[in-house]
């Protein structure tokens, strides 16, 4: 009997797939990685039953998007986990942001641990209140709901972020009959200690939440130095002001961007971010050609 369902989890070459509210046991034949890359949670496949609670993937259904970090398909909704501790970092964010735009995902920036302090979420309005949704949460106190009006019926919903920003904890805030391990920061990096191993989707009434592995390196492949103006998209509604049509808002004269960055419309420091990562762009396709 073959079957559809979403790849819950994955660890090492055995997938489970939900079906009707129900788990099956899968593996995949190895002539089925999709694009030579591994099925992942989120991927919807079809699967023969072989017996009780076991299955073989017959076919990954076409993906409306991926993200690589973290790793998984067709996300709706993004939320990008970020707290007073660890120390934000916001090149990271940046690129998880370019990635939610490229693969046409909504980014929503979400300020855990207000209960600690309130820099972090200082410091993310003034870089990011253009860009995408803001909301304030504290997985220790249950104070959650903000979250809830982006998890609608049907859509997939993951959080993405350093490790030890509170992914998991806000996971089983949301969830309370999920009970998933959270971990601490080392004391002498005062960096996370990257408790959540594997990606795994979540049922939250209608729709699926996804706990993802932290991570403090996010490369951005796929992109040209001259197409990251149009994924940084605070920049975009100012662009049509400058001069060039393709303006890279770095070296062309009459440039809305930098105008914007001089009065204080474009915060600087984003700016400054973004030169940066246009300058390692170009860097690399120099190497490259
Ligand atoms: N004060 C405070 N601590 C929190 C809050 N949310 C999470 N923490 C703590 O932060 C630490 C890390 O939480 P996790 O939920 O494991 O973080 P994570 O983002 O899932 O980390 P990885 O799985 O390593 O990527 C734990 O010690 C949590 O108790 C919060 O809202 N306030
Ligand atoms: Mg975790
Ligand atoms: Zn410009």
């Amino acid at each position: 009997m073959t079957k559809s369902g979403i790849v819950v989890k994955s660890v090492g070459g055995v997938f489970t797939v939900e079906s009707d509210g129900r788990k099956y046991v899968c593996f995949a034949p190895k002539k089925l990685r999709y694009n030579d890359l591994d099925i992942v949670v989120g991927d919807r496949v079809a699967f023969n039953i072989l017996e009780r609670g076991k299955g073989v993937i017959a076919e990954v259904l076409p993906r409306r998007n991926k993200l690589t970090r973290p790793e998984i398909a067709n996300v709706d909704v993004c939320f990008i986990v970020l707290a007073s501790e660890p120390q934000p970092d916001l090149y990271l964010c940046d690129k998880v942001l370019v990635n939610c735009f490229q693969e046409k995902i909504l980014p929503v920036i979400v300020v855990n641990k207000i209960d600690l302090s309130c820099n972090a979420a200082q410091t993310v309005t003034e870089n990011y209140s253009e860009i995408a949704d803001i909301v304030r949460v504290s997985a220790l106190n249950g104070d959650v709901n903000e979250l809830k009006p982006y998890l609608a019926d049907g859509k997939i919903a993951c959080f993405a972020g350093q490790s030890a920003v509170g992914k998991t904890s806000l996971l089983n805030a949301l969830l309370p009959d999920t009970h998933a391990e959270t971990g601490g920061i080392s004391a002498k990096s005062g960096r996370g200690v990257h408790t959540t191993r594997h990606s795994s989707l979540h049922r939250a009434e209608g729709c699926y939440l996804a706990d993802t592995c932290g991570f403090s390196l996010c490369e951005l492949d796929n992109i040209r130095s001259d197409e990251l103006r149009l994924y940084w998209d605070d920049f975009v509604t100012v662009a049509h002001g400058c001069k060039y049509p393709s303006c890279t808002h770095t070296a062309e004269p009459d440039c809305a961007v930098k105008a914007a960055v001089q009065s204080g419309k474009i915060n600087a420091s984003r700016y400054a971010r973004y030169t940066e990562e246009y300058n390692e762009l170009k860097e690399y396709e120099k190497r490259r050609y």
